[in-house]
């Protein structure tokens, strides 16, 4: 990174021993349109996202208008208090099938009853300069008049090394996305919508090493709908890097415009 820079500001200023040359903005250009390019290039907060998982719901598979309690692994309810979690085909009656984006399929998700649960170990160690990302669609049950508000995407860190979920006290609560929110997307009636929730763990390495769990709430009365619930990870560039290049880049700007002013004057 440190290079890349050293060479462009080379260029400039090899540009800039040939001054007579410069008299016009289409020269800054090039070096402009390369600094960019390198700025997004390597400043890329995406450069290295990745998958960590996605679940549909889609299996195993249950007959239309029935459920079942069973979980596809790693899942597991929460047993902090009064849980119970439920596998579904989709209901004609609560949403149309097959399912409309943003779920898909033709099953679901469903928590009901307060404070339901489950969670799963996401596999992924927490370390620096991540982003972790949780998403999912979110439904409104079309058979009652309630939002469904009462869906939460939370994130954990496995502080007591179980390599399961006990909450507070034992692990530790990173946050939330949540129905009731006023950033929250609450879809219409029989609809879906895309809600998540990211944490960028910065230079923070207080919960470095411990491993990250995903943790689906309900915490209120009736039920909460769930589909497509996913988990990305991303790496943040070194903060070192970003500030060089716009640094430079500034530099670079402020330095063109004086000497072109001072060229007008001349
Ligand atoms: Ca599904
Ligand atoms: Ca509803
Ligand atoms: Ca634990």
């Amino acid at each position: 990174m440190i290079l890349i820079f050293v060479i462009l500001a080379r260029a400039d200023r090899h540009e800039n021993s040939a001054t007579a040359v410069v008299r016009n903005g289409q020269k800054c250009l090039p070096v402009l349109g390369i600094l960019l390019v390198s700025f997004f290039a390597f400043g890329s907060r995406d450069a290295e996202a990745g998958i960590v998982f996605t679940e549909t719901w889609e299996s195993p598979v249950v007959a239309a208008n029935s459920t079942t309690t069973l979980l596809p692994a790693p899942w597991g309810e929460f047993t902090g208090g009064a849980m119970s979690s439920i596998l579904h085909a989709a209901d004609a009656n609560r949403f149309a099938q097959p399912l409309p984006s943003p779920a898909g399929g033709n099953q679901v998700l469903e928590l009901a009853g307060t404070n339901t649960g489950i969670f799963r170990m996401s596999g992924e160690a927490l370390q620096i300069n991540s982003i972790f990302t949780l998403s999912a669609a979110i439904g409104n049950d079309a058979t009652l008049g309630a939002a469904n508000e009462f869906w939460s995407l939370q994130l954990w860190a496995d502080t007591n090394g179980s390599s399961s979920f006990e909450g507070s006290g034992s692990d530790t609560f990173i946050g939330q996305q949540f129905g009731s929110s006023s950033t929250a997307v609450t879809a219409a009636e029989g609809q879906w919508a895309l809600n998540s929730f990211s944490f960028e763990t910065g230079g923070d390495d207080s919960l470095s090493g411990q491993e990250l769990i995903v943790f689906l709430n309900n915490f209120d009365t009736g039920s909460s709908y769930y589909d497509n619930v996913s988990l990305s990870v991303s790496t943040v560039p070194e903060p070192s890097s970003v500030c060089i290049l716009s640094v430079g880049l500034l530099a670079l700007i402020v330095g063109r415009r004086r000497r072109e002013a001072h060229l007008d004057v001349c």
